[in-house]
């Protein structure tokens, strides 16, 4: 449904040009459809310019410092729905990459009365201010850059003001520099020249995203055009933006050529020793006349259950006045429609920037295939059946997990996804370190290794954690814990893939004879085992000293060398069996108390799945998880820590549980008791899913004392659900919430099981519908490879193909503040929104398969 308006909308804008052609603007019309079309922009409410077809965003969302430039900031346009550019921003490179500094923004002010926003923006390591003034005008916006103080001397010829636009928005589209026509590139292929390192501005935290060699060098992209004027995709008046600049040149630069995911960036530069007004530019968008968003027909893709309430959520631009009615038409073999349902739309409001109507079909339950109907839109067919949920897991567990799988050689088919990665595990990470990454280093190791030196044994076992390649151990924690529960509580004994820890090889679509999910939790539990038995305790995580190693795209394997580090040798040398290069992995070892109790929880609950599977990993992991406890519970916390005791006691809870569970070992039921109550006091919602899987091993009086939490969390709930038409939780964080929302379906699904009368099953299956399709921005199945239309352009290692690995579950709709939610299908790289991540699709194999069991069930 989603990319079908694109078609409509330039009918739209062809009638009417039909209609000028036979007036008098003819000639005029041909230069510049959007000079006549144009509406001014307005400052509205929520502190953005707004014309109907056109927002021009100015800082509403600023530059977090976390992984630095997220695509997600700055001066920022929504065309006509899409957002199309991000990052107008004074910026120090022709093309800024993620690692690259940016401002931050000291002051901003709103002028409604001008119609105006200015900003001071800061580079504090150069003493650089800058003012930036956006002004509505005519049918676009001034953006003007002035300074008090000329340019910093070391600055001069690379602080320039930048708008990046998206490459896919303006791919097999047109430029005009100055009227010389040119074609965007749909692959890289700019011309880029070598500059001494001396001369380059440093990355943050003086990393570099180029391996040089050694060469002591740097890449500089040339511009594609340059001129006064730039008038982009000036055939598609949906895209048709015309820049023009009073003071510096113009220049449009390809920003892949230096990372895949850059974008095109419109630029000039700031001239050397001038104050006042350095930079001016026109911005002027063409607006399509009473341009409307095309309705979105919110459903789940992958179809529904009889059984189960069935409603779509239709989202309509604010302007864009509800039909009467929408209709359910069943498809039929002959290749026809038939109407099975004609219902009235229910109103539900406004939520963020769009209308909302719901159409209720739940009263049709025959099974059959079927679409729902609303004005001229059709859906995609869809299935109603019983057996719509026994599959939407299998790709997660037989393709994604499999392509994740460390320190093993992965096969399918004629493909290999990757070869054995990282024999040459591990070196201890020096002290007092931040990594790229968000990882870091005490001031000590806390290990018997000095920095960089390399430890044992860890070159066995995990999974990369999401697009990147670390090990990141609290996410192999979450997803052993959720794999045994799928065990113990489904028997999920599902065997497609081939799995040989000794060889080190998998097969996909490969049966050997054993469950997958248990070879897959024998596999994180042998890097956990060797975390504990080789450094002494769970590791923050295994990750890469080189920031040019770490934004790999393809096959992990060929990120390092796989021949451990020799300091006796030069770098690229090698003796065989060890080399000279220091790419080997850093291991991480800071202090984190509770990282250490989610080990120790995890490695206790697979002990139990193990047992038959793997007598000898079960009996070591019961072991080392209670000889850890011990340790661990010897270690006072460290004081910085006290303030967030609820959070480090959580984790120790569901230790406690998980090796009461395993033992029957009254000492952990003991301290689980003094733990949970409190912790339900004062952290809720972090703790009510632990108190609800405990009930079973609990005595009697424990569920009715925990009855009352329950009653607390459903008067939360009952507040929740109302606040968005599609009834579930929809997280506004920098990175999209669908494991938030799994997470909450998953606790309904405990808390179902113990208090059917107080949580109702359709809070455990609306997790689902609304990851399947049921969602805001477009329908989409958010798991790739699932439901009739899904995610194909995922943030995964193969993400630069602009490709996905079936299974993969991203993160979901994105807010961009103060009203935008965004899940974009044709940029895979923008991590909030498409990347996909263990914990995450763990859970949502556990989820799939609890709700095939409980809808399934009378
Ligand atoms: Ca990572
Ligand atoms: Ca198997
Ligand atoms: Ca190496």
């Amino acid at each position: 449904m989603r990319n079908n308006s694109l078609g409509s909308q330039k009918d739209n804008v062809m009638k009417s040009v039909h209609r000028f052609n036979k007036s008098l603007f003819l000639v005029v019309f041909v230069l510049s459809i959007n000079a006549l079309f144009g509406q001014k922009l307005r400052l509205n409410d929520l502190e953005y310019f707004e014309t109907q077809g056109v927002n021009v965003f100015v800082f509403n969302n600023q530059y977090n410092g976390f992984f630095f430039d997220e695509k997600t900031a700055g001066i920022e346009l929504i065309h006509h729905g899409v957002r199309t550019a991000t990052g107008g921003a004074v910026r120090l490179q022709s093309t800024p990459e993620q690692w690259d500094q940016i401002p931050d923004m000291t002051e901003r002010k709103v002028d409604r009365k001008n119609n105006s926003i200015e900003l001071t923006l800061r580079y504090k390591d150069y003493d650089f201010d800058s003012k930036v003034t956006v002004i509505a005008k005519d049918d676009g916006v001034i953006i003007r850059v002035s300074l008090d103080k000329p340019l910093p001397e070391k600055l001069v010829g690379d602080a320039g003001f930048n708008l990046e636009f998206l490459p896919s928005a303006y791919f097999e589209k047109t430029y005009l520099a100055d009227g010389k026509p040119g074609i965007f590139p749909l692959y890289p292929s700019g011309n880029t020249e070598v500059h001494p390192l001396s001369q380059k501005i440093p990355q943050f935290n003086g990393y570099s995203t180029f391996d040089d060699r050694g060469r002591g060098e740097f890449l500089v992209p040339e511009p594609l055009a340059s001129g006064r004027t730039l008038v982009l995709a000036p055939e598609d008046p949906e895209r048709l933006v015309k820049i023009q600049s009073s003071t510096e040149d113009l220049m449009l630069f390809d920003g892949r050529n230096l990372a895949q995911n850059g974008w095109f960036i419109v630029r000039s530069l700031i001239p050397a020793n001038k104050t006042g007004t350095v930079v001016e530019w026109y911005l002027e968008p063409s607006t399509i006349p009473h341009w409307k968003r095309k309705p979105v027909i919110g459903f789940s893709q992958v179809g529904y259950h009889p059984s189960q309430n069935k409603i779509a959520v239709i989202e309509l631009d604010k302007n864009d006045p509800p039909l009467k009615d929408a209709s359910l038409l069943q498809v039929m073999p002959d290749g026809k429609f038939v109407e099975k349902l004609k219902a009235d739309v229910k109103p539900w409001g406004n939520y963020l920037r769009y209308n909302y109507v719901t159409f209720d079909f739940t009263s049709v339950k025959d099974p059959g295939l079927y679409v729902i109907k609303y004005g001229d839109q059709q859906t995609e067919a869809f299935p109603l059946g019983t057996q719509v949920y026994n599959d939407v897991w299998h790709p997660t567990l037989d393709v994604w997990f499999p392509v994740q799988m460390d320190h093993m050689l992965v096969r399918e088919a004629y493909r290999i996804w990757h070869g054995l990665p990282f024999m040459d595990d591990a070196l201890q990470a020096p002290v007092n370190t931040r990594h790229f990454d968000g990882y870091w280093m005490d001031s000590t190791t806390h290990t018997k290794y000095k920095p960089l030196e390399h430890i044992p044994g860890l070159n066995i076992g995990g999974w990369f954690d999401a697009g990147d390649f670390d090990i990141e151990t609290a996410h192999h924690c979450t997803a052993i814990m959720s794999f045994v529960d799928a065990w113990e509580l489904f028997g999920v004994n599902r065997d497609e893939t081939y799995i040989d820890q000794k060889t080190r090889y998998v097969d996909i679509h490969h049966p050997d004879g054993k469950p997958d999910i248990l070879q897959q939790i024998e596999h994180g539990t042998l890097q956990l085992i060797a975390q504990e038995k080789n450094v002494g305790f769970a590791v923050r995580g295994i990750n890469f000293p080189h920031l040019y190693q770490y934004h790999h795209l393809g096959d992990g394997s060929t990120m390092t060398d796989n021949l451990l580090y020799n300091p006796a040798l030069k770098p690229y040398e090698t003796d065989g069996l060890t080399s000279g290069t220091l790419d080997d992995r850093w291991v991480f070892t800071p202090a984190i108390p509770s990282l250490n109790y989610s080990a120790i929880a995890a490695i206790a609950a697979a002990s139990r799945a193990l047992k038959e599977y793997n007598p000898t990993l079960s009996q070591e992991a019961l072991s080392t998880a209670t000889e850890a406890w011990e340790k661990q519970r010897k270690e006072p916390m460290p004081k910085e820590n006290l303030r967030f005791a609820w959070f480090f006691n959580n984790a120790e809870c569901i230790a406690a549980l998980q090796l009461y569970i395993t033992t029957k070992d009254e000492q952990y039921s003991k301290r689980f008791n003094e733990l949970i109550w409190p912790q339900l006091d004062s952290a809720l919602p972090w703790n009510i899913s632990t108190a609800a899987r405990a009930v079973p091993y609990m005595p009697r009086d424990y569920k009715s004392k925990l009855e009352k939490y329950v009653l607390k969390y459903k008067d939360e709930m009952d507040r929740l659900v109302r606040q968005n038409p599609y009834g579930v939780p929809i997280g506004t964080r920098g990175w999209a919430g669908n494991y938030e929302l799994i997470n909450w379906s998953i606790t309904n699904y405990y808390l179902n099981k113990e208090f059917p009368d107080l949580i109702g099953r359709e809070n455990v299956y609306k997790a689902l519908t609304y990851l399947f399709g049921c969602h805001p921005y477009s329908n989409i199945s958010f798991v790739a490879g699932v439901g009739t239309h899904s995610k194909k352009h995922t943030y995964g290692s193969n993400r630069a193909d602009f490709s996905f690995i079936a299974g993969g579950v991203v993160p979901g709709v994105l807010l961009l503040k103060p009203d935008f939610l965004e899940n974009k299908e044709d940029w895979p790289f923008l991590w909030g929104e498409n990347e996909c991540v263990i914990d995450i699709c763990a859970d949502y194999i556990f989820l799939a398969v609890a709700v095939n069991d409980l809808i399934n069930k009378k």
